[in-house]
């Protein structure tokens, strides 16, 4: 049986010439076939008529694709050859797990949120059905045996975020042989400081007696290069995200901001700003994804982990133009670089951990950050209205909501308050309600 990776993508004969065979080495790593080859047919529908129907893509967008069309096949192949090669491979569900530590161990990082419903009986077997849509999502992926990403894992990160994950991932490390938990605080006070640092330390540790080499300076300076400058390229493509008409669609950036946790770094920060240096003369030209009279909306609350493209599918099916994320899977995750001048590796740690805290994710109280970090997004990308999107049963985003939308409707901002999960089923009711939000602020 000839199984290529993702059925969506065959733009070009480069792509249709690249495409392979995956079935042994989904075998090997224990997929369930009748299972995935579902997952990736779903998928691929899916791509096709929410991405590749969309109108003025740029160019740039077919590496990003092709990345797509293999995220199962060529890039998991890439981690086994670099596995051969004595990588290992460390998967992990938060950004607040250090990618500098990982590279500098010379290990590669990927992420392991996951965005679509999967095997949703076993998974309240286990889980209580009132558990939110991305915890349910990663065991369905587990249960359901599809995702080469967590079974080509040599270590599993999980952390101890909102309850939901904390409390997940004890029953979660029973069901892989690999698991690392890691300790985070839920304050910015001088304590959690230093306990966060500990941890980062505690992780260097691990990262160290499971390679059995040490983390030079040097090494971890060379972590610190590679990974700010992912986030310079993604940070100039959302600042490009300003222009009017803005160049590039919401659901292209999203996609861009989600393949950024697969993706090779080096190669995936030449691909943005290749992309970049396009969209810096559409700019020029004033071309956009849509005209100069979208409405454009900010979106902001919990992360949308790859296939989860609900709502920006929603708001720009409307004709709006979603022009940031304030999301980990998008600007929150992404933004503040880390300070690389230490010539030693305590320094170095000291500025890992100093760039962590100042991720505002709404575990932490008090959390005016957040919401002072929505407002400058809103003003920096020229956004007429904010859509506040929260999973349903998370309790961290979902209360900071309504905080959220006090202070913006002080200042004018109109907002608009979502929650929902990965069904389908409220679509009809969310795209009314969309729509009517996006005809407030046109
Ligand atoms: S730093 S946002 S990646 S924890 S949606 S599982 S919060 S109940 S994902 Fe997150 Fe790290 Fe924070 Fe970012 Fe819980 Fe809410 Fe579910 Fe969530």
């Amino acid at each position: 049986m000839g199984i290529k990776a993702f059925y969506f993508c065959s733009q070009n004969d480069k792509t249709i010439n690249i495409m392979a065979d995956y079935t042994q080495m989904w075998t090997d790593l224990g997929l369930d076939h009748d299972n995935h080859n579902a997952l990736l047919d779903n998928l691929g529908k899916a791509y096709q008529s929410i991405f590749m129907a969309q109108d003025n893509r740029p160019e740039g967008m077919s590496y990003f694709d092709f990345v797509m069309s293999e995220a199962h096949g060529l890039r998991i192949q890439e981690l086994r050859d670099e596995q051969k090669a004595g990588r290992k491979i460390i998967g992990s569900f938060c950004v607040f797990v250090p990618e500098e530590i990982i590279l500098a161990a010379g290990c590669t990082a990927v992420g392991l949120c996951a965005g679509a419903d999967f095997a949703q009986e076993e998974v309240e077997k286990v889980l209580p059905r009132n558990t939110c849509s991305l915890i349910k999502s990663f065991f369905g992926f587990k249960l359901g045996k599809v995702c080469p990403y967590m079974e080509v894992s040599d270590m599993i990160v999980g952390e101890n975020t909102c309850d939901g994950k904390k409390k997940s991932f004890e029953i979660f490390k029973d069901m892989v042989p690999n698991f690392y938990q890691m300790d985070l605080p839920q304050t910015k006070t001088p304590m959690a400081r230093h306990m966060l640092k500990q941890e980062y330390k505690s992780f260097v540790e691990k990262l160290e007696e499971m390679t059995g080499k040490s983390i030079s300076t040097e090494a971890l300076k060379q972590g610190i290069a590679t990974v700010n400058a992912k986030r310079q390229a993604l940070r100039r493509l959302s600042m490009l995200r300003a222009a009017n008409p803005a160049p590039i669609s919401g659901l292209d950036a999203l996609l861009i901001n989600q393949i950024a946790f697969l993706d090779n770094p080096v190669r995936f920060t030449e691909k943005v700003n290749a992309l970049c240096d396009e969209l810096e003369l559409l700019v020029k030209e004033s071309k956009g994804a849509k005209t100069a009279k979208a409405p454009r909306v900010l979106i902001s609350g919990c992360p949308m982990a790859i296939p989860n493209w609900k709502i920006p599918t929603i708001i720009e099916s409307t004709g709006a133009v979603i022009v940031g994320e304030e999301s980990c899977i998008g600007e929150r995750g992404q933004r503040n670089l880390t300070d690389d001048s230490a010539d030693n590796l305590n320094g170095l740690m000291d500025s890992i951990t100093d760039r962590y805290l100042k991720i505002d994710c709404a575990v932490f109280t008090p959390n005016q950050e957040r919401i002072n970090h929505i407002k400058e997004m809103k003003q920096q990308y020229n956004a007429d209205g904010v859509i506040h999107y929260g999973l349903q049963f998370c309790q961290p985003y979902i209360m900071e909501s309504f905080s959220v939308e006090k202070e913006l409707e002080k200042q004018d901002i109109s907002v608009l308050r979502l929650e929902t999960d990965y069904s389908q089923e409220d679509m009809g009711q969310l795209s009314t309600r969309v729509e009517a939000f996006v005809e407030i602020i046109k």
